[in-house]
């Protein structure tokens, strides 16, 4: 099954939206983690086991492993998801981007060593930069349009040729870049209107939006404003939001009912 119809099937199955993100920082996990070989796997495997029955996804983010030499523990929990939930795909966040013969290596990385379902992407570059990616028509392609940090102003706003860079990155991407149906937008939570400028020209592409719960996106706002008629069309991330709860099962849970009251 192709990344797009797994992620479909999550969200009429399964009912909800909502994409946990594995992004576990070695100084903040409970330190009963900290003396094993695989303190990430472990922490994570943790978190699995109690998201899995709200999670539409899970999105470990590379850096919190790569940066600490612990790229054994991404595989493990990757491996672990696929094998114990095989109806959840994962997202590899990776944000890669370079010209077509390394791009082609970041393809292996993500999708033959760490068996990611999906993989996003940085389009600054240019569209001979994602092809690579896009050539693997059963796994997603996740293009970063208005991300949801402050900074997403300084180059993604600017007015060119009478719209916004990130307009004509969304314009791109959904109307040349498309061929085999399997690209998403990165649009964050925390810029609502941007979310539902860009619903109003791409049709049904689905959105990842982070930007929920550590970084203050409203949850209203961002599903009405990035929902499809069919009240579907997102993936929402939260990760220390989750994985830093008191109980992540239960914030994984009530988030994805509050992700629904507006869907
Ligand atoms: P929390 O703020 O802890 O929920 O984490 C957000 C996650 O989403 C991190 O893994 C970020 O790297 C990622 N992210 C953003 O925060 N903003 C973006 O615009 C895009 C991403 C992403 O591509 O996932």
């Amino acid at each position: 099954m192709s990344f797009m119809e797994m992620v479909k099937k999550r969200w009429n199955e399964n009912n909800t939206l909502v994409c946990v993100g594995l992004d576990p920082d070695l100084g903040k996990i409970p330190s009963k983690y900290r003396s094993s070989e695989t303190p990430l796997f472990d922490f994570n495997k943790d978190i699995i086991d109690q998201t899995a029955e709200y999670a539409c996804c899970y999105k470990p983010q590379i850096a919190y492993y790569n940066g600490v030499g612990l790229e054994k523990d991404l595989e493990l929990t990757i491996d672990y998801i696929h094998n114990n939930y095989p109806g959840i795909p994962v997202i590899l966040d990776a944000k890669r981007g370079d010209i077509g013969s390394t791009a082609e290596m970041y393809v292996k990385e993500a999708f033959t060593r760490y068996k990611a379902d999906s993989v996003t992407v940085n389009p600054y570059m240019g569209g001979d930069t994602l092809q690579p990616f896009l050539n693997e028509k059963d796994k997603g392609t996740i293009i970063l349009c208005r991300t949801s940090n402050p900074g997403a102003i300084d180059l993604q706003d600017l007015i060119i040729d009478g719209k916004p860079l990130y307009m004509h990155v969304a314009k791109k991407a959904t109307e040349e870049w498309n061929k085999n149906k399997n690209i998403l937008l990165v649009v964050g939570a925390t810029y609502p209107e941007e979310l539902a400028k860009i619903r109003s020209v791409i049709g049904d592409i689905p959105f990842l939006t982070p930007g929920i719960g550590a970084q203050g996106g409203d949850v209203e706002k961002a599903v009405t404003a990035g929902k499809t008629p069919d009240g579907t069309g997102m993936i929402i991330n939260s990760s220390r939001g989750i994985i830093y709860a008191e109980n992540p099962g239960k914030a994984a849970k009530e988030l994805r009912d509050e992700i629904n009251l507006y869907r």
